[in-house]
């Protein structure tokens, strides 16, 4: 992408991550003097050898620029500003990320704009895929991965499907969503917005500049948005369709025990699609994601046998509740993003028969909160530094335990027992419940492992004419 706007001017860029980067090309090469910046020495040297120049903020240094492209994960309220804050502070300049940028640059395309707290990566993906099913020309990015700025422009008729943080929407100023949806909210990122009043309101800036024919899609399964949702609705500025994942939603979309109702039309619900017949969305917490996509898609146009066949064919996301492979009955699914145990007891409860790969960096408060899912687990193999702590609780819980150490090990070893054992759809589950950085340099890294390790067995039973074990 080519961001043309800046053409002769100076613009400051501060951070370097993929944000930053992305930002600073788009404006070279649209002609800007970009000065760049990032606390991180490591970060200002890659950029200089890519070719940017790195600048420190002074207002001395800082006096030519016109506009800030400001990463989101650097903070200029709470806890407390980043110094170069008051430099743009002086000059009447606010801080802009690069969505910003994109929204400027290609205002004439749709823009389905996604957040909450949880699900809002899955939402999103299962939106640009569906759209893309339904023959509309999409580009998806945001705060899943990829940067706004390395997608596509598109014309008018194109759509962006755009996931948003609550550090992306303060940043934001002229986002006005053809379609915003709002999934959900609970306690996050609370230090950075001074306390949840200043979380909620982040999220609210999703809604602030839309004007109809819009659409707002808010969930309905938290007191946070229910109360957003009267404000919304109040403000007139577009229409509300109200999703529930648990009961009956009057005039919305809903789900019961994973059956997808519309109630948006007359003539009462009209029962869409069972959920749980889709191998790529299990669980109770993907029901609301799929409801708020089926919103979404319908406000796009989209018709409902449409939407639920994409549905069908959705692959899911790399490293969340993933399925690798189906070998000889048993199920293999990566869900290394679990690096709590708040996000591993998601994929726990979807399975009956678990045999569970888990261990790494311990977080506050190990698996404790996940015993009352211990039932559901017929086999641990542990890996990493948290192995020892987590094998006492299972045992002392009587759940058998093997000692893996690393996931060469365990893969194997887990396959094995499932193959092995008489239970009805085993499943082998990478969800760490930890961090993965005593063994491997980041969860992508981790679920890309176990990848290769279950494709490396599928493989070898393939070529021995037998399966998993
Ligand atoms: N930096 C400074 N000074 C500071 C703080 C940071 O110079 O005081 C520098 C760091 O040295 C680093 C750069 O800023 O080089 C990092 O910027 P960034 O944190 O904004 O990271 P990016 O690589 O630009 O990634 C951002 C999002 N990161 C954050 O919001 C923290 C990514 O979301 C997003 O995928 C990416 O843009 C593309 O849009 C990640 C995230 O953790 C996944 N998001 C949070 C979440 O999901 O909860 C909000």
């Amino acid at each position: 992408m080519v961001i043309p706007h800046y053409a002769g001017r100076t613009v400051a860029v501060l951070g370097l991550g993929k944000t930053g980067l992305t930002a600073a090309r788009a404006l070279s090469m649209g002609g800007a003097r970009v000065k760049c910046w990032d606390d991180t020495a490591d970060r200002r040297a890659e950029a200089e050898a890519a070719g940017f120049t790195c600048v420190e903020p002074t207002p001395r240094s800082w006096s030519d620029i016109v506009a800030c492209v400001w990463s989101p994960g650097i903070p200029h309220t709470f806890p407390k500003p980043h110094p170069a804050k008051a430099i743009l502070e002086a000059k009447g300049i606010a801080p802009v990320c690069d969505i910003e940028l994109l929204l400027n640059r290609c205002a004439d395309a749709f823009t389905v704009a996604i957040t909450g707290t949880n699900g809002k990566s899955t939402t999103t993906a299962l939106i640009g895929h569906i759209l893309a099913c339904a023959g509309h020309r999409v580009e998806v990015g945001g705060n899943l991965g990829t940067p706004v700025l390395e997608l596509a422009p598109l014309p008018f008729h194109g759509t962006y499907v755009l996931e948003m943080s609550s550090y992306q929407l303060e940043l934001t100023p002229s986002l006005s969503p053809d379609v915003a949806l709002l999934l959900n909210i609970t306690p996050d990122h609370l230090a950075r917005h001074g306390g949840m009043d200043g979380y909620v309101a982040a999220k609210e800036r999703i809604f602030a500049n839309q004007w109809q024919p819009a659409v707002a899609v808010i969930g309905q399964d938290d007191k946070h948005c229910r109360a957003m949702t009267r404000r919304v609705a109040h403000a007139c500025n577009a229409d509300v369709i109200p999703v529930r994942a648990d009961g009956e939603e009057p005039g919305g979309i809903f789900t019961l025990d994973g059956v997808l109702f519309d109630a948006t039309e007359r003539g009462g619900p009209r029962e869409v699609c069972d959920l749980r017949t889709i191998p790529a969305l299990p669980g109770a917490h993907n029901w609301q994601n799929a409801c708020a996509a089926y919103a979404a898609c319908r406000a796009r146009g989209v018709h409902p046998q449409t939407i639920v066949a994409a549905m069908r064919t959705f692959p899911g996301l790399a490293h969340r509740q993933e399925t690798v492979a189906m070998i000889d009955g048993v199920r293999f699914v990566n869900d290394s993003k679990a690096t709590n145990a708040e996000a591993a007891e998601k994929a726990l409860t979807c399975y009956g028969a678990v045999y569970w790969i888990a261990g790494g960096q311990a977080k506050e408060g190990g698996i404790d909160a996940l015993k009352p899912h211990f039932k559901r687990i017929r086999h641990a193999f542990l890996i990493g530094e948290a192995a020892a702590e987590f094998a006492t609780v299972l045992k002392a819980e009587g759940v058998p335990v093997t000692m893996a150490g690393t996931l060469d090990e365990a893969v194997p070893a887990a396959a094995v027992r499932a193959a092995r054992d008489d239970v009805r759809d085993p499943v082998v589950l990478l969800s760490p419940a930890c961090a993965s950085w005593d063994q491997f340099k980041s969860f992508e890294h981790r679920g890309d492992t176990f990848r290769a390790l279950v494709a490396r067995m599928e493989a070898r039973g393939a070529a021995a004419g037998g399966g998993a074990a």
